[in-house]
């Protein structure tokens, strides 16, 4: 069994950074500002699954979410190389400032540690930061009935290319690397704290181990907020990917199956979103 790590301390090794407070104090007060605004969805992993039957059986993701640069809807599938690669990312809203602020500063510790995404179309260093994020709202539902904890995110692997680079928000998340088919106890426990950046890259921690989300801590500072109702939110990641360009895909273009399974979350993102009412009208 492996110490948890507090993440309090760096850690930097090939193929895994975590850089504790690498976000400033004001970039996270601009960030906290800017996830408040959105208006997460709670997604379904499949098309058509009711919300009641999602609640019961489990259909619904764990935690609401908002994509930039490009959407990816789990009912669709996510993108992952080598197969499944179409129909898959919706144009999305791109990066704030304070979010590619923070990115370009990573640009080094990228090339110290991390293998890049190799991309012909340019040589520009930077084409090795990633062009897409998921924003992950961890926290407590509060409606109606037992309040039901959602902090957590299921052992997954993320199929995209090249290195992924999350950032932390609020209370410190605990993030856990392991390999089932060797261990059930992770190789890695690290408490991700706000204000903290982690990439992960190469064979090792992004081709062989899966990572999770299994607590987020309780805390008053720093506050958070959302506009989602009955939700009380308490951390926020991004992890950041990299698409290539000609799989993001413009609402009008993607094929009548796909949108009419994405179509009410198109409109219910529309409601707040220029950019969705815009990719709605093309239609
Ligand atoms: O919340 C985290 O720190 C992990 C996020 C993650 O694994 C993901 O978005 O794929």
């Amino acid at each position: 069994m492996f110490e948890v790590q507090d993440g309090r301390q760096a850690i930097l090794q090939s193929g895994f950074s975590y850089l504790p407070q690498f976000i400033s104090v004001a970039e996270a007060g601009e960030l906290i500002d800017y996830f408040g605004a959105l208006r997460p969805l709670w997604e379904q992993r499949f098309h058509g699954a009711s919300k009641q039957r999602s609640a019961k059986h489990g259909r619904r993701l764990t935690r609401p979410v908002y994509w930039l640069g490009a959407w990816q809807f789990a009912c669709l599938g996510y993108y992952a190389e080598p197969e499944h690669l179409n129909d898959r990312c919706l144009r999305g809203e791109p990066f704030p400032a304070v979010m590619q602020n923070i990115l370009d500063r990573l640009v080094e510790v990228l090339a110290a540690s991390h293998e890049h995404v190799s991309d012909t179309d340019t040589d520009n260093e930077k084409s090795a930061l990633p062009n897409t994020c998921l924003i992950n709202y961890y926290g407590r539902e509060v409606g109606q009935g037992q309040p039901r904890d959602y902090a957590r995110l299921r052992m997954h692997r993320d199929g995209e290319p090249g290195p992924v680079i999350m950032f932390s928000v609020g209370q410190p998340g605990l993030l856990e690397f392991l390999d089932p088919e060797i261990s059930p106890d992770p190789e890695l426990s690290l408490w991700t704290r706000h204000r903290s950046v982690t990439i992960l890259s190469g064979p090792n921690f992004k081709d062989r181990l899966y990572h999770r989300i299994t607590q987020v801590r309780t805390g008053r500072e720093p506050q958070l907020h959302t506009e989602l109702a009955d939700f009380e939110l308490r951390r926020i990641s991004v992890s950041f990917r990299s698409v290539p360009e000609q799989y993001i895909t413009d609402f009008h273009e993607l094929p009548d199956t796909a949108t009419s399974q994405i179509a009410d979350y198109v409109e219910e993102l529309a409601l707040h979103s220029k950019h969705y009412e815009d990719q709605l009208a093309k239609k």
